[in-house]
């Protein structure tokens, strides 16, 4: 059979991206589940036009919820087109009701368990409406097709070396998703990271971990890091902030060459922490945390939510200065989204704050999908924008760029000033996220 993979996405910025730093995994691993004869391609929406008239049989689409009705339109058109057409991923797991319709079938959950029997069942014609794959086992992974990525990705080995989190984000959809915590072998992990098939050598060097939370077991990941050292890679990943009071992993993590982390500090107000049931962060915390990757010269990448019920429009703005004066080095800047399948969607459900006449083009990370506390939709949105603009001001990005200049390694450095770059174009060039409200308007 012919199996298009389609990773579908709807612009988040009103001119899109000036250059695209890394691909999501997720297509070229549900490639590699995919044993010959079957020929399969693999399409990124984010940069690429999406084929209707392709010749393949089979359409799979992933997607997530942000992006669910560019999703159901290109189903609608490859299904016009005599195409079966599958779903998968964060939406069609948490939303089946609502998601069936558009498919002739979904699988919710992971696909490594489930996938084959797809397959098998698309070739005997009994396709059956959904799937449902459970938490799978972590052996027998096979390394992502990087050979079907299109060229445009600055960084394109993504690797994945576990699953879940032992946290429980009131906003995060994670332990629901993929629960438990689940490691790969070691030696699995390192036949992805030793893939040599790139083009440049920033592409081979460069290995980004898509976890969700990488450090959480510290006997796996000091194997792993100990097994990279010989590799001299430079790689990057999220973990919690914890990892900072264990001088024994950092020293592991500077040695195997960890040039960059990403923090989820989400808010810097005592009862916003409270309400993420972010119980593992302490306001007081942050700096000597931060402080103690740049002591091991990696970048600190944090993210921050607004939105919460302790945010005010005015605290929102001021967390610009406040991540600038704890050190961050690349601030990453949400609206809060209640995303089904979360503590945090339950609650606003019962309170009745949910916007029931936005759709799921509000659920992408920079729009306003439900009521907040403390302010109107619009000033939310408003406050959130204004912080976006001056965190990545023409002043905050030199003062970060050129403060990181004095404690990263150069790879971090490197890392670093091109995400400040990234950000920066975009806010020098007017390329601010998209307001949906505005882009149904018109
Ligand atoms: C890596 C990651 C990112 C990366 C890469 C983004 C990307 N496009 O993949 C970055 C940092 C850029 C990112 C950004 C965002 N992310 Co993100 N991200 C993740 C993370 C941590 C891992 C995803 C991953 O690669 N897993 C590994 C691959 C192999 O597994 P997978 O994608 O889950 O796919 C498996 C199954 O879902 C299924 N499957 C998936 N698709 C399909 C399709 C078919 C046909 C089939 C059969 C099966 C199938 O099979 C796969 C193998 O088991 C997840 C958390 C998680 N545990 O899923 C959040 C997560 C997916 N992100 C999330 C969100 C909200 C975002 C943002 C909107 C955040 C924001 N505020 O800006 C942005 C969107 C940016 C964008 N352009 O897409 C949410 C999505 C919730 C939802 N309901 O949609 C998640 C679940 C985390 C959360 N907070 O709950 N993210
Ligand atoms: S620590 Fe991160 S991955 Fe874990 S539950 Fe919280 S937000 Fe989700």
């Amino acid at each position: 059979m012919k199996i298009d993979i389609v990773t579908v996405y709807i612009p988040r910025y009103k001119e899109g991206h000036e250059f695209d730093f890394v691909p999501s995994i997720t297509a070229i691993h549900l490639a590699a589940l995919t044993p010959a004869p079957h020929r399969v391609r693999v399409i990124y929406q984010q940069v690429q036009p999406v084929d209707l008239d392709t010749d393949a049989e089979v359409v799979a689409l992933s997607f997530f919820t942000g992006f669910a009705p560019e999703a159901f339109r290109l189903a609608a058109e490859f299904r016009k087109r005599g195409k079966i057409v599958i779903a998968g991923g964060p939406h069609a797991t948490f939303c089946p009701d609502g998601t069936r319709e558009h498919f002739d079938a979904i699988v919710t959950g992971e696909a490594e368990s489930v996938w084959s029997q797809v397959l098998l069942d698309l070739e005997k014609g009994e396709l059956k409406p959904a799937y449902s794959g459970g938490a799978s086992p972590m052996a027998g992974i096979p390394t992502p097709r990087y050979d079907l990525l299109p060229p445009s990705f600055v960084v394109p080995r993504v690797v994945q070396a576990t699953r879940g989190c032992p946290f429980a984000c009131s906003f995060c959809s994670v332990p629901a998703l993929n629960p438990g915590y689940r490691m790969r072998p070691v030696a699995e992990v390192l036949r992805d990271i030793r893939y040599e098939g790139f083009r440049h050598w920033w592409q081979r060097k460069v290995v980004w971990f898509w976890d969700d939370n990488l450090t959480i077991d510290r006997v796996y990941i000091k194997e792993l890091l100990t097994a990279m050292v010989p590799l001299k890679r430079w790689w990057l990943t999220q973990a919690s902030m914890d990892i900072s009071g264990d001088p024994a992993l950092l020293h592991f993590m500077r040695r195997s060459g960890c040039i960059g982390i990403f923090f989820g500090i989400e808010s810097f107000g005592d009862k916003s922490l409270e309400d993420a049931n972010k119980r593992q962060n302490r306001v007081a915390h942050y700096k000597v945390a931060v402080d103690a990757l740049h002591k091991k010269g990696i970048c600190v990448m944090a993210g921050i939510i607004a939105g919460f019920d302790g945010d005010t429009p005015e605290s929102i703005r001021d967390m610009a200065r406040q991540l600038h004066g704890i050190g961050v080095d690349v601030p990453f800047l949400s609206i809060l989204t209640p995303y089904q399948g979360t503590p945090l969607y339950e609650r606003l459900k019962s309170e009745g704050r949910i916007i029931d006449e936005r759709g799921w083009e509000f659920y992408n990370g920079y729009n306003v999908a439900f009521y907040p506390k403390r302010m109107s939709p619009q000033e939310l949105l408003n406050a959130h924008r204004a912080l976006w603009k001056e965190a990545f001001s023409f002043k905050y990005v030199i003062l970060r760029t050129s403060r990181a200049l004095t404690y990263l390694r150069w790879g971090a450095f490197l890392m670093c000033a091109c995400m400040n770059l990234f950000y920066g174009l975009k806010a020098w060039r007017g390329n601010t996220p998209v307001d949906m409200s505005d882009s149904l308007r018109r």
